[in-house]
């Protein structure tokens, strides 16, 4: 019977010239490509071997059948099931679905095959990264928010998630009676102490330089939780932020451009796609049928897939948060009630760089889509206003760095609800705003201050928009929201209200 080992490096597929090619791009493509399982048998796949993605054991199957002379054959209707288990039970049967697959000594190697092949190949990868997401998510969902409780005993209860508030804090009533109620935030608070593994990005950034003095760059998928949380401020590049001490209270320029640069680089470290990875991708739209797959999609499924994907683009914006300086040395209140409001926001900002005006279509998925691919959620207003918000920001055609101060300064934001100390929101902020004046000062671009802070009012209604669709959704689908959308969404747009509704029906 085939030994399903390979038995030595596929003398055939020699990469060498892709290597030489593009060798971060082509280190990194494979490395996604891992994420495809084989064609063959579904095994784990170990790159493109003979023009198809397939695990070690085929490729040395397939390697094998072309260089041996045996003839095989099936002893049964040449129709056997090849997967893991099975793959070594009929070569005929598997060697027949190699050659289906297109597997061929004559195939093109990885790295001279045509731009649009590497685009689909990258699509394929983040649509399997996507499902990948999703199973990892579902595999979270046990974990429950703690049921709704009266002030008091919500307080003890919660004590272990957000520190018990000194006797001084004005919380001595019951939460019902205030205007802010202390809301349980185990998700987003734990993100704020922690830093937490964030899902894919659209490609890892190995090799690149970063700012972090002792070379460690914000990779989610390679630093630990552990590892970006033992960073100290200095092994950060950022000086400790004291807004008590003279250096901060008298900014100088050169402050703010660090304060500036540690934004842009926090940024780039938490945006999930690369200018140029969206660029490259600008024109790979969904077809038809995967738009009416969506389509068909029933109200709940298609709010349950947005409100997951939601939430992952939020826990970027969550970990740019912590980055701003001074953002992590405001009170944990104030850091979850800045995150809550305009966590959101951020998200529809950061929208803009995934949109192509030419055809009015966002990157969602792997793919750019129209406002028809969310059809099934029944909120056309609220796309119709989320894709114009999108279009026209994009049409400013901000920087990365114009974009990074801008979304900076979206959160810090000393207007929100239920902050306990303003003026302390707005001493970090005064410092972004300046870095915001200054950068569009170096671009020669004063004039778009007026039109970013324009923008603001829009988000808030937007936003105000979508927490009356999901008022009316969860009238509709209380347990779906309840126990199949994602913690930390409930715990930003859910509220305590809320949760007592749910959880007294
Ligand atoms: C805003 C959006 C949901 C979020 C979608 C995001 C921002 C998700 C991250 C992707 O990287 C980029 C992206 C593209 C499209 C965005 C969607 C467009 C429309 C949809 C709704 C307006 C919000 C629905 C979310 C809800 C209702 C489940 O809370």
């Amino acid at each position: 019977m085939e030994n399903d080992e390979p038995v030595s490096p596929d003398p055939n597929h020699d990469n060498t010239q892709s290597k030489r090619a593009n060798p971060v791009h082509k280190k990194s493509h494979l490395t996604q490509i891992e994420v495809i399982p084989c064609k063959i048998c579904g095994d784990k796949s170990s790159g493109v071997h003979y023009g198809v993605i397939t695990c070690e054991g085929c490729k040395g199957f397939f390697r094998r059948s072309q260089s041996s002379s045996v003839q095989y054959s099936c002893s049964r209707q040449s129709n056997c099931p090849i997967d893991r288990a099975s793959r070594n039970r009929c070569q005929s049967c598997r060697l027949k679905k190699c050659v289906a697959q297109g597997m061929s000594r004559d195939a093109v190697k990885f790295g001279r095959m045509s731009k649009r092949q590497r685009d689909s190949l990258f699509a394929e990868v983040e649509r399997h990264r996507q499902q990948q997401r999703l199973q990892a998510n579902s595999v979270q969902e046990p974990q429950t928010l703690p049921a709704y409780r009266s002030g008091k005993e919500s307080r003890e209860q919660s004590s272990h998630l957000i520190p018990p508030l000194p006797p001084s804090y004005p919380y001595s009533v019951e939460p019902e009676l205030q205007g802010c109620p202390p809301e349980v935030h185990p998700y987003l608070d734990c993100r704020i102490g922690e830093a937490q593994t964030l899902p894919y990005r659209g490609s890892h950034r190995r090799g690149e330089s970063n700012s972090l003095s002792t070379g460690r760059g914000f990779d989610p998928t390679r630093s630990t939780p552990e590892a970006i949380l033992n960073m100290s401020g200095s092994e950060m590049g950022f000086r400790p932020f004291d807004p008590e001490s003279s250096f901060f209270s008298y900014p100088t320029s050169l402050h703010i451009e660090e304060v500036s640069a540690s934004i842009v680089r926090s940024h780039r470290e938490t945006t999930q796609y690369r200018p140029e990875e969206l660029q490259a991708l600008r024109w790979k739209v969904f077809s038809r049928e995967e738009i009416h797959t969506y389509q068909s999609k029933s109200v709940d499924e298609m709010w349950q897939h947005c409100a997951v994907r939601l939430t992952d683009a939020v826990q970027y914006v969550v970990e740019f948060a912590k980055r701003i300086p001074g953002f992590r040395q405001l009170c944990q209140n104030d850091q979850i009630a800045l995150l809550k409001s305009g966590s959101m926001e951020v998200v529809l900002v950061r929208m803009s760089r995934m949109f192509n005006t030419e055809n009015n279509t966002v990157f969602f998925d792997g793919k750019f889509a129209g406002t028809e691919l969310f059809k099934s959620l029944s909120c056309g207003d609220l796309i119709a206003a989320v894709f114009d918000f999108a279009h026209n920001l994009c049409a400013l055609r901000l920087t990365e760095q114009q974009m990074a101060v801008f979304t900076a300064l979206v959160l810090l934001n000393a207007d929100r609800p239920c902050l306990e100390d303003r003026e302390r929101v707005q001493r970090v902020r005064r410092d972004v705003e300046l870095a915001l004046s200054h950068i569009l000062l170096r671009d020669n671009q004063e004039s778009l201050l007026h039109k970013l802070y324009q923008r603001v009012p829009v988000l808030k209604s937007l936003c105000a928009l979508h927490m009356e669709k999901l008022r009316w959704f969860r009238q509709l689908y209380p347990l779906t929201v309840h126990s199949l959308f994602p913690p930390l969404y409930k715990e930003l747009f859910g509220s305590d209200t809320d949760i007592q509704t749910l959880t007294t029906h």
